[in-house]
């Protein structure tokens, strides 16, 4: 047994040196993925606690805690906190080379659970989130990268069901309580949830008993951040995330006036200290508008993405400008969408220059107004997914700007055949790495 336990030790020593010969610090030294300070010894069957304490002794521990007693399978383990100035990896070097070690290893640093157990996912309904053509978020849970609730994105829209069982986690306001004040003094008083300027209050949820108005604000909110890993519906990109609703579209649309509104409400809210890495806009239609634009760019220089849907009507966005997608501002990303065989839907615009890539966008399940799941098409539901990716990348690498989080989504689309020429990328989401 313990010539087959030192047999593994090499193997995966062997593979280590292997995956990063280069590394700047051994991976036992990576403070994002080994305690620093700590390392777990297993002591051999046959080692008598005298020889196990000269052992520790190697190290001179400040700490020894009992992990496993050894009896039965395997010999006694111990985790021992090292003195300051003591790397992982020197201790365990020196660890290893007496003979009553069997193993000294890196206190590795897990996390929770992260295979989706959400049912629309665990039944394939949730193309989107996965392999194949799908946006590879699946992965990144796998990684044990699930997103942060400190990480926050407006979602440009109607409004949302923040009372949605898979939503009710992720929407929030940390600086406003509902106390007829402007707690955080941003000059709205109690948009806890959001905003709404279609209607110029802070109800952002106004799914009455008609119609289906904010099903598409709470349906693009569960991609970006649906709450993954309860059991319940839907996983977003995102199964932590801060989202904010600016409200602007009601049942007959909305106006450019309460765009822009929308728009530099998130950007004051980021001025003030909410750390907003993108807004989410499944929206289009009218003409050029300068103060639009001018907004967008407000929000470039917070350094905030502006994450737009190329629109729905088959068009080459090259040729025929679609806005607010088309506005050349360098924190604009663009998307188009497909479908889980990796076509271009047939309703998506495009455009070689115009449109950054593609992303899911047909039959995407997600939240809907009173409480419900629906399954909605559109470059409205491919846009959240790079939203969402947005989130994801920013949750991992927290010091990233607005561009390098552009940077790093536009160099990991992975190319498509139905986006060459169609896509400045030529390619689809791959969120697989964030
Ligand atoms: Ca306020
Ligand atoms: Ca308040
Ligand atoms: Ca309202
Ligand atoms: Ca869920």
């Amino acid at each position: 047994m313990l010539r087959a336990r030192l047999a593994f030790l090499l193997v995966t020593l062997a593979s280590l040196a292997v995956i990063s010969p280069a590394a700047a610090a051994p991976r036992a030294d990576d403070p994002g993925l080994a305690a620093t300070g700590e390392v777990l010894v297993g002591y051999t069957d046959a080692s008598s606690e005298g020889a196990r304490d000269r052992a520790a002794g190697r190290v001179s521990p400040v700490a020894v805690e009992k992990v496993a007693r050894g009896r039965g399978r395997g010999g006694p383990v111990e985790l021992l906190e090292l003195p300051g100035g003591v790397s992982n990896s020197d201790a365990i070097a020196a660890l290893g080379s007496d003979p009553a070690v069997a193993y000294a290893e890196p206190n590795w640093i897990v996390r929770k659970a992260v295979t989706s157990n959400d049912p629309y996912f665990t039944n394939g309904s949730l193309w989107g989130m996965g392999g194949g053509f799908g946006s590879q978020a699946s992965t990144a849970w796998g990684s044990g990268h699930t997103g942060s609730s400190s990480v926050y994105v407006g979602v440009i829209d109607e409004g949302i069901q923040y009372s949605h069982p898979d939503l009710d986690g992720n929407v929030a306001n940390p600086g406003e309580t509902v106390n007829g004040l402007d707690d955080d003094g941003n000059g709205y008083v109690d948009d806890r949830y959001g905003w709404d300027f279609a209607n110029g209050d802070n109800t952002v949820y106004d799914g009455g008993s008609r119609g289906r108005l904010d099903d598409h604000g709470t349906h693009v909110s569960g991609t970006i951040g649906g709450e993954g890993g309860n059991g319940t519906g839907v996983a977003g990109v995102n199964w932590d995330v801060g989202l904010l609703s600016g409200k602007f579209l009601g049942r007959n649309g909305g106006t450019t006036a309460d765009a822009v509104r929308a728009v530099d409400y998130f950007t004051t809210l980021k001025q003030r200290g909410l750390p907003i890495v993108a807004t989410n806009n499944s929206w289009g239609g009218g003409g050029y508008s300068q103060a639009l634009y001018d907004a967008i760019a407000r929000a470039n220089a917070a350094d905030i993405l502006f994450v737009a849907a190329a629109g729905n009507s088959g068009t080459n966005n090259d040729t025929t400008a679609s806005y607010p997608s088309n506005y050349e501002l360098p924190n604009v990303i663009a998307v188009a969408a497909i479908d889980r065989n990796g076509a271009l839907a047939s309703f998506s615009q495009y455009g070689r220059t115009t449109v950054d890539l593609g992303a899911p966008g047909v039959g995407v399940w997600s939240t809907t107004a009173f409480s419900n799941y629906s399954s909605s098409n559109g470059t409205s539901m491919a846009t959240p997914h790079v939203t969402g990716a947005a989130a994801l990348y920013k949750a991992s690498n927290p010091t990233a700007t607005a561009l390098q989080v552009k940077e790093a989504i536009l160099g990991a689309a992975t190319p498509t055949s139905s986006l060459t020429g169609k896509t400045v990328t030529g390619g689809r989401l791959n969120a697989g790495g964030f």
